[in-house]
């Protein structure tokens, strides 16, 4: 039997603009003009504009949270509806109501509300007006939205994350077209990851001077441990440059408030180092968080690049310096085409336990997206038996690093409630509930009892079949 910690954070996330719906919102996000502009580039053409209803629907969906055995629960408030001019932050009386319900609903069924702030949600006139986490300007503008969410929420929200994931944002705009814009610009690329790591460590300097001394404050990245093709030394150094890049940038900038040294240099070689000034730099060094979210779905495999770094090219793109391996024999999730590999989560536990301080963290989000899954009803309920499976041996590894000394403090799944999830919209499901997106009629599935009792017990009978 696996035993987990007694006050161990069984939860699940989501984000406002993925379960909301566009309901009262006054600006639209880079999803919502990316969908108003090329709705055929988002399957089967299903949009931001209802999600999962949870503007409407929030307290029968706490309600449901509840059931399946939650104890903590996180979402983001979207900044394209708190705030009405962009400019000065100003609020949205009914937005802050609405957020305030929705915290108190929480908290009145015993949920923790853990509150992010940014979600790849970036108001898209801030882009059109100024390249959006291109420029400074926003920076200092997010950090204003920030300060409003600490100033209406703070007297009940323990726990913040300033930004969900930044790399992917830094990715699907600026590298690898996945995320309108779909730029394709290594050194703009670096610039919007320094803004980015910099808007994270300024709004943690606003809510340190706004005095909350008992919450808490913090960053979610996504983590892909690295593993190389072999044990050769190219194909080693390969999987470090990466990591480096992928991984480090974030988790040293925010832990240790310091970007890698090898980095740093790399980028001056390669003449894409971002614009800074001693000023940021010490807010950055001095405003590191004080627990981390780390998401986890796949690892990273990756082999020595097929043409030598030092090659001559006009645009500097940092994945030069490795090209992404497919083991062969991989175990995979088919219907979302990334590997399962669940001994990364020890992996990464241990890395923050030996290299970052053994911080606080949590796994803030893990799951397992399957396509058609009304496949698998039965009477009313989805059996996703596979969820159950995916769940228990990633936890199996977790609980591995705990029993080691890991200082992690709960796991959250990727979703409560199906969601909409951007290019892919309803493609994947992720929930331990699940929604029809004709009706919006929600049913607690198989996986959604089973947590509870997970959840009630803090223990789980599995081990692993050789
Ligand atoms: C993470 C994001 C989530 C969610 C999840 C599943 O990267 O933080 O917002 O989208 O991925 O993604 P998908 O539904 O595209 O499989």
């Amino acid at each position: 039997m696996l035993e987990f910690p007694k006050k161990f954070w069984w939860g699940a996330a989501t984000s406002g603009p993925q379960s909301e719906g566009r309901f009262d919102k006054k600006h639209a996000n880079m999803f919502d003009y990316w969908y108003e502009i090329e709705p055929e580039v988002f399957y089967k053409q299903q949009g931001p504009d209802t999600a999962s209803n949870f503007y409407n629907s929030y307290k029968k969906d706490i309600q449901l949270m509840k059931e399946c055995g939650l104890n903590s629960v996180r979402t983001s408030i979207q900044w394209t509806r708190l705030i009405d001019d962009l400019e000065t932050n100003t609020v949205n009386s009914e937005a802050v109501d609405f957020y305030n319900r929705v915290i108190d609903e929480f908290i009145a069924q015993g949920i923790e509300p853990i509150i992010n702030l940014h979600h790849f949600d970036l108001p898209v006139e801030l882009y059109h007006k100024y390249g959006g986490w291109e420029s400074k300007h926003v920076v200092d503008l997010f950090v204003g939205f920030a300060t409003q969410c600490f100033k209406h929420f703070g007297d009940r929200v323990k726990y913040w994350f300033t930004h969900n994931e930044p790399m992917v944002v830094v990715e699907g705009e600026y590298l690898y077209e996945f995320h309108y814009p779909k730029i394709v610009d290594g050194k703009k690329a670096v610039q919007v990851a320094y803004n980015l790591q910099l808007a994270s460590s300024k709004a943690i300097e606003a809510f340190r001077t706004s005095g909350f001394k008992e919450s808490q404050i913090g960053i979610i990245l996504n983590l892909t441990p690295l593993y190389p093709a072999t044990e050769e030394s190219a194909d080693l150094l390969a999987s470090h440059q990466a990591d480096l890049w992928i991984n480090r940038f974030f988790m040293d900038a925010s832990v240790k408030g310091q970007f890698p040294t090898e980095l740093v240099a790399m980028l001056q070689k390669e003449d894409a180092l971002w614009s800074y000034t001693d000023e940021e730099l010490a807010i950055i060094a001095e405003n590191t968080v004080d627990q981390l979210g780390i998401n986890f779905y796949h690892p990273h495999r990756v082999e020595r690049p097929e043409f030598s770094p030092n090659s001559l090219a006009v645009d500097f793109m940092p994945n030069k310096y490795w090209k992404d391996y497919e083991m062969p024999g991989r175990r995979m999730n088919v219907d979302k085409g990334w590997e399962i590999y669940p001994k990364a989560l020890y992996d990464i536990a241990k890395d923050i336990q030996e290299n970052y301080g053994n911080i606080s963290w949590f796994v803030s989000e893990n799951g397992m997206g399957v396509s058609n899954e009304e496949r698998y009803l039965v009477d009313g309920r989805i059996e996703d038996d596979y969820r159950i499976q995916f769940i228990s041996e990633h936890l199996y590894w977790l609980n591995q690093a705990i029993q080691e000394g890991a200082n992690c403090h709960g796991y959250h799944l990727w979703t409560p409630i199906d969601c909409w999830s951007w290019m892919n919209a309803y493609r994947n499901r992720y929930g331990l509930i699940s929604t029809n997106i004709h009706t919006q009629v929600k049913t607690i599935k198989k996986s959604g009892y089973w947590f509870k009792e997970l959840s009630e017990t803090g223990q789980l009978d599995f081990s692993l079949e050789e």
